[in-house]
């Protein structure tokens, strides 16, 4: 049935995909599962914008209905939610870019991972960021980002960062759908993930609490 999801949001029908995510959950079917199933969708609608298939109210209506599903699966995500805090991450979308459902979702199972979660939302400017940490002392930072022009404000915040005296201890995430090991080494960021459970892994490295947060 994630196939008739996939298809639903594709297509735009917000009242069916958002039926269809319903009855996924009633029948147990894994959120983590739904959320890939929605990320196929999305890369699909963006491919359909990127040629001119699709334009910007369709890629604002895809926005909304992933947001819905989002909003749907997050009760079942957080109830796994671990008591025991691991550590801290700051958390932000960087400037000039205002996507944040992947975000979102990171931050979830970050929480649910055992983190304190600092959301600073989207379009977060590099003072304010720096700011933040200097303020809070994470153990990590994570930099989220769709577009290409997102690499040179997650540089931008790593080099700030840097800059502030802040990068001793501190460590570094990148990600996002167009993130790779090349756009790694060119923000100067110690690692980044791919989606949000692979984001957990590695904050959890980072932390030392692989095993203890399980
Ligand atoms: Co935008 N957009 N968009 N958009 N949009 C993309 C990113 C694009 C690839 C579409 C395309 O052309 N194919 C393209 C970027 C091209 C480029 O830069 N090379 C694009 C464009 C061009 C634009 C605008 C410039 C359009 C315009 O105005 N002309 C504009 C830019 C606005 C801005 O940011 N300044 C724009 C606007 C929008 C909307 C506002 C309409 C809407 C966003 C709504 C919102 O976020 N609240 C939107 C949408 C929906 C998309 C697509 C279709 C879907 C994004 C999404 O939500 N994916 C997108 C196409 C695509 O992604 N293929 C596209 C689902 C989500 C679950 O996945 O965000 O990848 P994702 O998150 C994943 C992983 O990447 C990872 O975990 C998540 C869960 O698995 N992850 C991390 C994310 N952050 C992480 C951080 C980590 C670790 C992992 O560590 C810190």
């Amino acid at each position: 049935m994630t196939d008739e999801l996939k298809e639903a949001v594709v297509a735009l029908r917000e009242d069916d995909a958002l039926a269809i995510t319903d009855r996924l959950l009633d029948g147990g079917t894994d959120p983590l599962a739904i959320v890939e199933a929605c990320k196929g969708a999305m890369d699909e609608v963006g491919r359909r914008f990127s040629c001119g298939e699709a334009f910007i109210p369709e890629l604002i209506m895809a926005g909304e209905i992933m947001q819905g599903i989002t909003a749907r699966l997050k009760p079942h995500l957080a109830g796994t939610t671990s008591a025991k805090k691991v550590g801290t991450v700051v958390l932000c979308t960087v400037k000039g870019d205002i996507h944040d459902i992947g975000k979102d979702i990171v931050a979830t199972m970050l929480d649910i991972g055992g983190f304190e979660v600092i959301d600073l939302g989207v379009d977060v400017p590099v003072e304010t960021l720096v700011a933040k940490v200097q303020e809070v002392h994470p153990q990590v930072v994570g930099l989220s980002g769709l577009l290409t022009v997102a690499f040179d404000s997650m540089k931008a915040s790593v080099d700030a960062l840097g800059r502030a005296g802040l990068r001793g201890d501190l460590k570094i995430m990148v990600g996002g759908a167009p993130v790779t090991d090349e756009v790694q080494a060119f923000t100067g960021a110690d690692g980044w993930a791919k989606d949000a459970v692979g984001a957990v892994e590695l904050a959890r490295t980072w932390v030392g609490g692989a095993r203890d947060a399980a």
